[in-house]
């Protein structure tokens, strides 16, 4: 009797315990991602929001308000768990989602010229007991759903609301660098999430819960497939599963484009020639452009990627990328769609030094660009580096539509093992000031067409997702994908608080915690500039899969492929001078930044070495010299992963075990991973310099010939 008393003992505070657990944690794998609707704790908060999502008035039905009904039904179950009931009539609703035209809206007292909302934005508005959301467009509805739940989950006061939200740029895309074999070009996710082989007849999931968790970031186009494109893309077969997505994506918001091959005349299409000045190119292209079109009613348009590490292009026939685009933008303009035409190319045969390039072969077209065409340009003249100046492109061209394309996987950020908040990177460069119209003319105004109004307004990321059950691979890769939705949608909000809202939606609302954990995210990128690439450094990954430190290679195929040509350590000193006395790069920019940039007494620390080569006893404002300088900067990077590893044990109780388990493991790489890059390239560098590393740092673990030994055939996501 007594054993089995104590059996029931153990047994029931077994049970108890399993159900705290449960309470408190849900198995959180990360798969929810940001739209989790865990129970807001704080009764006096949940009883606010109570009132708020009590019924329901909407109207008329579509697939699109169906969402918006779903999502209110979770959401109003996990964060407050209550049901939200349908109002009969706009009166007694506590909540209405009102069309601009609706009937219900003429009892409320509206102050707003409602037409400037446009096709996507909305207003919330709050009376004493009544919330409403307001839009031209169903589209507009959701986007209001989400600001509404976003505001909730983030425990803000929902009182005396008056607020409109347009969306600054048109065009807010996702890159997926897809392969149609569903490997994923500088994927570090697992596979592509497009199981081409399936569709259309399997529609995963996965597809629905994507475009949902676009849909509340405000991301309206998506990109499914690489832009180093296969032409098979545009065979029927192909086009009936791009059909299945584009039919999945629409009642979100999202239209598909694609990225095309430019000879797919040739390669699919029987024709000798893909040249843009043969009439029967441009008929083959309008003759499979209306052909999407009669499937997929509102396609987006193309992607292309012409004349660049090797992809065909116009080039080909000694034709120019505006005759190019211009070219399929004509088949699109039927149609309403539009052409992002990427200006990230180097020639093959171009003597000028490769920061260059991009801007001597575009700039002599501005203007000469149909108004739906849009040149995709990179955030700096490289390639995605953890620091790069902006680049020389964005006010250079007034007369052309610019779009931004950020790069959201971390090809060169550590892959998925290293917390890089990417927030800080793309504010960096929005904010930049390009002074090509006085100051003020920022990169954010160029792109979102404020600085010289122009047709399109477009921001692509080059997506970070994969089949890995968190989507991303590094839980906070999550937050990169959602910072770039909402610097899409408003290009002046600011990386710390979006990081902030990602925080408390995705990992925490315990306010130490919060505050630790966006310390983390807001120093990250800094860290990885220290330990890979400081002071103006870049392009010293390893070859191909360019996974870690790689600045010794010297012997690649083109002189631009080899981290050498960057950063040009000799025995005098390190840097690549793009001077007058140099490659004179700096002339690509406005007089405000070439006088800046002359100079190294002017030039910000930060890219330094970017633009000079100094010698390795150069001083440096802090009265040390450039080679301790250096050195501390690659030590002071890892010693930072170490602190920030520390923060997050620290605030383990307040993270659901599983997130908190994965961030703990990849920081444990990533802690290696800097030392890995810091010790290999203190140790290369130092055979130019021949100077110690200074008192009171540790000496790197292995020897230089160790860490060139090392080999990675195996590495995710290469070309
Ligand atoms: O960053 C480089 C990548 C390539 C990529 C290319 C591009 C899709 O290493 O993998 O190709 O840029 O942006 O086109």
């Amino acid at each position: 009797m007594k054993t089995l008393f104590m059996l029931l003992v153990v047994l029931s505070s077994l049970i108890g315990r399993v159900a705290i657990a449960q309470d408190k944690f849900s198995g959180e794998d990360g798969y929810r991602l940001w739209l989790k609707y865990d129970l807001i704790e704080d009764n006096a908060q949940r009883q606010q929001y109570s009132h708020t999502l009590q019924s329901l008035f909407i109207a008329p039905q579509s697939d699109t308000t169906r969402i918006i009904q779903h999502e209110l039904k979770i959401a109003s179950h996990g964060l407050l768990s209550q049901p939200i009931k349908p109002a009969a009539n706009a009166k007694q609703a506590s909540l209405l989602m009102l069309k601009s035209d609706s009937p219900e809206l003429k009892q409320f007292k509206i102050h707003h010229d409602l037409n400037k909302l446009g096709q996507e934005g909305y207003l919330l508005h709050s009376t004493a007991d009544q919330m409403l959301i307001i839009a031209n467009s169903d589209i507009g509805l959701l986007y209001g759903t989400f600001d509404l739940l976003r505001r909730i989950q983030t425990g803000q006061s929902l009182n005396k609301l008056d607020h409109i939200e347009i969306p600054k740029i048109q065009l807010r895309m996702l890159n997926h660098w897809d392969d149609l074999d569903r490997h994923t070009e500088r994927g570090y996710a697992g596979e592509s999430i497009f199981d081409w082989h399936k569709l259309p007849d399997y529609k995963e999931q996965r597809y629905y819960d994507y475009a949902r968790a676009n849909a509340s970031i405000g991301i309206n186009g998506i990109v499914p497939n690489n832009v180093n494109a296969n032409s098979l893309i545009l065979t029927p077969a192909y086009l009936q599963k791009v059909k299945a997505l584009a039919d999945i994506f629409r009642p979100y918001g999202i239209k598909v484009y694609l990225s095309i091959k430019f000879s797919s005349p040739q390669q699919i299409g029987g024709l000798d020639t893909s040249d843009p000045a043969e009439q029967k190119v441009h008929d083959w292209w309008q003759k499979k452009t209306d052909e999407i079109y009669a499937l997929i009613p509102d396609f987006g348009g193309y992607l292309v990627k012409a004349n660049s590490e090797g992809q065909p292009g116009p080039g080909d026939y000694g034709r120019t990328h505006a005759e190019g685009a211009n070219m399929l933008a004509r088949a699109l303009k039927p149609h309403g769609g539009n052409v992002l035409w990427r200006a990230f190319v180097y020639a093959h045969d171009a003597k000028a030094e490769r920061s260059l390039q991009a801007y001597n072969e575009f700039v002599p077209l501005d203007g000469k660009f149909d108004d739906n065409v849009s040149v995709q340009v990179k955030n700096g003249p490289i390639d995605f580096q953890p620091r790069e100046p902006f680049s020389p492109l964005f006010g250079a061209m007034p007369h052309t539509s610019l779009a931004m394309e950020f790069q959201i996987t971390q090809e060169y950020l550590g892959f998925s093992t290293h917390l890089a908040y990417l927030g800080t990177l793309y504010e960096e460069a929005l904010d930049a000031d390009t002074h090509t119209e006085g100051p003020g003319s920022t990169v954010a105004k160029v792109i979102d067409g404020s600085l010289d109004s122009l047709p399109l307004t477009a921001m692509a990321g080059v997506a970070n997702i994969g089949m890995d059950r968190n989507w991303t691979g590094h839980i906070f890769g999550q937050a990169n994908w959602y910072v770039f939705g909402r610097l899409a949608w408003n290009d002046q909000l600011s990386a710390a608080d979006i990081a902030d809202e990602w925080i408390k939606m995705t990992l925490t609302d315990d306010k130490q915690s919060v505050n630790t954990i966006k310390d983390m995210m807001m120093g990250s990128r800094e860290l990885i500039v220290d330990y890979m690439t400081p002071l103006g450094l870049h392009h010293l990954m390893d070859t191909g899969h360019h996974y870690g430190p790689g600045p010794w290679v010297d012997n690649l195929g083109r002189a631009d492929w080899n981290p050498t040509y960057y950063h040009r350590a000799d025995e005098q000193g390190i840097g690549l001078d793009r001077t007058a006395s140099g490659t004179n790069a700096i002339s690509q920019y406005a007089p405000y930044w070439q006088k800046i940039f002359a100079d190294p007494k002017k030039t910000p620390q930060e890219l330094l070495l970017w633009f000079h080569h100094l010698s390795w006893d150069y001083t440096m404002p802090s009265g040390d010299t450039l080679w301790n300088e250096l050195v501390k900067h690659y030590y002071h990077g890892a010693k930072g992963v170490e602190k920030m590893q520390k923060q997050w044990l620290a605030i383990k109780d307040q993270i659901e075990p599983n997130q908190f388990e994965q961030v703990k493991m990849a920081l444990a790489i990533q802690v290696k991973e800097a030392k890995w890059w810091r010790d290999a390239c203190v140790l290369y560098f130092q055979t130019f310099s021949k100077r110690p590393i200074p008192e009171g740092l540790e000496r790197p673990e292995h020897s230089l010939e160790y860490y060139q030994s090392l080999k990675f055939p195996y590495a995710p996501g290469q070309g």
